[in-house]
């Protein structure tokens, strides 16, 4: 086995694959066909993204590693699972660290680059055309032992290595097509993200009262494409990301006054990046559509006196969606235009 294909399982990856950059560019020509799909910051960069030897000049290869994070009992109604634990860019850019060092002593005089999710580069590109996995209709990597529940990760070098190649597509069963709750996974291995509940759990700010709908019972992220998926059926659990137990069950209660526990866990995990308020909204949500046990005083002064715009508006609406108590004048009160516009969307939805 090359070393660096065994330093990278000695620290508790799959055995990565490679490919060079050349092989990389008709993968990213995907690229053009999505632009109407692409998340905003891939959009600004296409770019970037679309030429990555002009973002790397001296390097020749790409190293594709994942790592897996499955965790059996699954339980991802709430958080999904890759934010349930410790964040994943956390871990894996340690394990990069380490990773790089004994590159670096071992291939002297070559240079090493590494990154996931951050950086100028796609990982599942590089996933692909270095035959890491398989691609899913869910546009998700599927890896042939370890399924989809697996992290991406790309070093970048001009160490000469293997030229990988595409190894192919998913089953093709459409199982993920007909549990996505939005009608988001389109034909040809392409997903609409302006759809997709992962994305719009992540969104900022006033969310209207379709999408609430839509959105309601997921806290942060979607797993429902890779839950139904035949290629995760029975592939191993990994302790990499040991979940938080109040994270596997989330008490939406308690999520909403975000109290120490969960903030002190929460700013630990993948589901923080765009602040608690995101989270407590989204749990606020959740409870106006449950019949979960509500502590309607605590939403009540949270409706009449929370710093936040949007707090007081989606605990206004949760109020009265549960018990029917009308505190929009109060909560309304020098809101701005999107808080108004989210109050509209609700009364046209009636
Ligand atoms: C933006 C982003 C999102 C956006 C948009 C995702 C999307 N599908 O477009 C949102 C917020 C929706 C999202 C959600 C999720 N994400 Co995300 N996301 C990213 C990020 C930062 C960029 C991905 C992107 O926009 N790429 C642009 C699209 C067009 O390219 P691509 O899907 O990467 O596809 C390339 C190849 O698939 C190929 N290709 C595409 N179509 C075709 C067709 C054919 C025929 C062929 C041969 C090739 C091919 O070319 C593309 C490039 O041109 C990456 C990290 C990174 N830097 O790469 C993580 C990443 C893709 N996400 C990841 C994860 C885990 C998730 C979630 C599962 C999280 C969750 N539980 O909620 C969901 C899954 C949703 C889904 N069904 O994809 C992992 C994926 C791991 C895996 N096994 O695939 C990544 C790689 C993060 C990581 N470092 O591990 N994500
Ligand atoms: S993550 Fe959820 S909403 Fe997004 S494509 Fe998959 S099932 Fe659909
Ligand atoms: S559920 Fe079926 S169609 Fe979807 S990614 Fe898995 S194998 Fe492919």
């Amino acid at each position: 086995m090359s070393y660096w294909v065994l330093s990278a399982v000695e620290l508790g990856f799959l055995p990565p694959k490679s490919c060079s950059l050349d092989n990389l560019e008709p993968v990213l020509k995907y690229l053009d066909k999505r632009i109407p799909y692409l998340d905003p910051y891939i959009k600004k960069n296409l770019e970037l993204f679309r030429l990555p030897k002009k973002t790397f000049p001296d390097a020749k290869f790409a190293i594709s590693l994942a790592l897996p994070y499955y965790y059996k009992p699954l339980q991802n109604e709430g958080f999904s699972l890759y934010c349930q634990g410790k964040d994943y860019h956390k871990v894996i850019n340690t394990l990069l660290q380490e990773y790089l060092l004994k590159l670096q002593k071992h291939y002297l005089g070559y240079s090493f680059q590494a990154f996931c999710d951050t950086g100028p580069i796609l990982d599942r590109a590089v996933a692909l055309a270095s035959g890491l996995g398989y691609l899913g209709k869910n546009t998700s990597i599927i890896h042939p032992q370890a399924g989809s529940f697996v992290f991406l990760a790309t070093v970048v070098t001009d160490l000469p290595l293997e030229n990988g190649n595409f190894i192919g597509f998913c089953a093709q069963c459409n199982a993920c097509k007909s549990a996505c709750p939005t009608e988001a996974i389109m034909d040809s291995f392409l997903i609409d993200t302006n759809r997709c509940l992962s994305a719009l759990t992540q969104k900022k700010g006033f969310l209207s009262f379709d999408l609430c709908q839509k959105i309601s019972g997921h806290i942060f992220g979607c797993d429902i494409c890779q839950t139904v998926c035949p290629h995760n059926a029975n592939i191993p659990s990994s302790s990499i990301i040991t979940p938080f137990y109040l994270l596997r069950n989330p008490d939406l209660n308690r999520l909403v006054a975000m109290d120490s526990e969960y903030r002190r866990l929460l700013l630990q995990s993948a589901a923080s990046w765009r602040g608690v308020n995101i989270i407590r909204r989204n749990a606020l949500i959740s409870l106006a559509f449950s019949d979960l046990p509500l502590d309607a005083d605590m939403i009540e002064k949270m409706a009449k006196s929370d710093p936040s715009h949007l707090i007081r508006t989606y605990a206004a609406f949760c109020l009265e969606k549960r018990v029917g108590k009308d505190l929009w004048n109060i909560a309304l009160k020098d809101a701005p235009a999107e808080a108004l516009a989210f109050y509209k969307s609700i009364k046209n939805a009636r």
